[in-house]
């Protein structure tokens, strides 16, 4: 088996955990990197570190990102410099910005860094960065056009998005470890990330859509699961981006996002009733419990979707 997952922040975290409790290493997730960014002159990979900490056991159970038991001694110190406090980096996450800022600096690849950090804390699934070029999003609300992170911790995700960019996607390239894992699946599975801003960007590279459609030709199956649930995300923004993008705000709206690319689309007992309609897109719909609250049933969830794309 080698199974990729595509992922982005906390729901794709939690899946992703479920699926190394599964496969081990037979699993290699895929990040977002669109929403990465730089803090007090260190380079922060928030959706990479999500799942890095996740698949480590480290994550910070009351927010879905940062490490368990951190502490903000530094944090406090910047802002007793004047330095914005709004996007908070525990001390020992810290040590994750310097570490990766440092060799960055000294020439080595955003891929090449990362794995060398999921290695010390002892990951076993490989995390790779969707691409070592930098891609940043950006959302137009009506103030105009904000970074991500503004517009997500800082404005607590109010504003309405009436437009999303990511900026550099255009030069941005897979990396070859990307290129090759995609090469090499049995299966792929989307995360119940947000479609937009999180499988958005991966998708958005230039030349992935292209070998994921290649590698569903030979036989390869993708299978993405729905993070929105009853008509709400259970977690951030998605179901209110996609309003105001002008897509519906449902499981069958993510399906319509994902028609094309995917072959099943697995939805929450709640939903049960779409079927008929995600069906009628050409997508095979697999109804499970999808809500995930610990390590039982992310692994739960887990062997589900291996069972839907034929892997378990
Ligand atoms: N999310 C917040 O809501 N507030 C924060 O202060 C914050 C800090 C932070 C630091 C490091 C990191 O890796 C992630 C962090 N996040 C924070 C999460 C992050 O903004 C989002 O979860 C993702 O970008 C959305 O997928």
């Amino acid at each position: 088996m080698s199974v990729v997952a595509l992922a982005g922040g906390v729901g794709g975290a939690k899946l992703a955990e479920g699926l190394q409790a599964v496969l081990g290493a037979e699993l290699t997730v895929i990040v977002n990197t669109a929403d990465d960014t730089e803090r007090h002159g260190l380079l922060v990979c928030a959706d990479h570190d999500t799942v890095m900490y996740t698949l480590a056991g480290l994550e910070n159970p009351e927010f879905g990102w940062g490490i368990a038991g951190d502490t903000w001694t530094t944090m406090h110190a910047l802002e007793r410099y004047g330095e914005e406090g709004w996007f908070r980096l525990g001390d020992q996450d810290l040590a994750t910005h310097i570490v990766r800022t440092e060799r960055l600096r000294r020439g080595e690849r955003l891929t090449a860094v990362c794995r060398e950090l999921q290695s010390r804390l002892g990951v076993r699934a490989p995390i790779l960065p969707m691409t070592d070029d930098p891609v940043r999003t950006q959302v137009r609300t009506d103030d105009g056009w904000l970074d991500f992170q503004d517009y997500f911790v800082r404005l607590r995700q109010a504003p309405d998005v009436r437009e999303v960019r990511f900026v550099g996607i255009e030069a941005a390239r897979p990396t070859p470890e990307v290129e090759a894992t995609i090469d090499a699946a049995t299966a792929i599975v989307v995360a119940p990330s947000n479609p937009i801003v999180s499988v958005g960007p991966i998708l958005a590279v230039p030349g992935i859509a292209e070998r994921l459609a290649a590698a569903r030709a030979r036989g390869t199956r993708i299978a993405a699961v729905s993070g929105i649930i009853g008509g709400k995300a259970l977690k951030g923004p998605a179901d209110r981006m996609l309003a105001t993008l002008g897509h519906e705000p449902t499981a069958l709206g993510v399906a319509r996002g994902y028609a094309g690319l995917i072959d099943t689309f697995i939805i929450d007992t709640v939903d049960a009733a779409l079927a008929p309609e995600v069906e009628a897109l050409g997508i095979r719909a697999v109804v499970a419990d999808t809500i995930m609250t610990d390590d039982d049933s992310r692994a739960r969830l887990a062997r589900s979707v291996l069972a839907a794309v034929g892997g378990a």
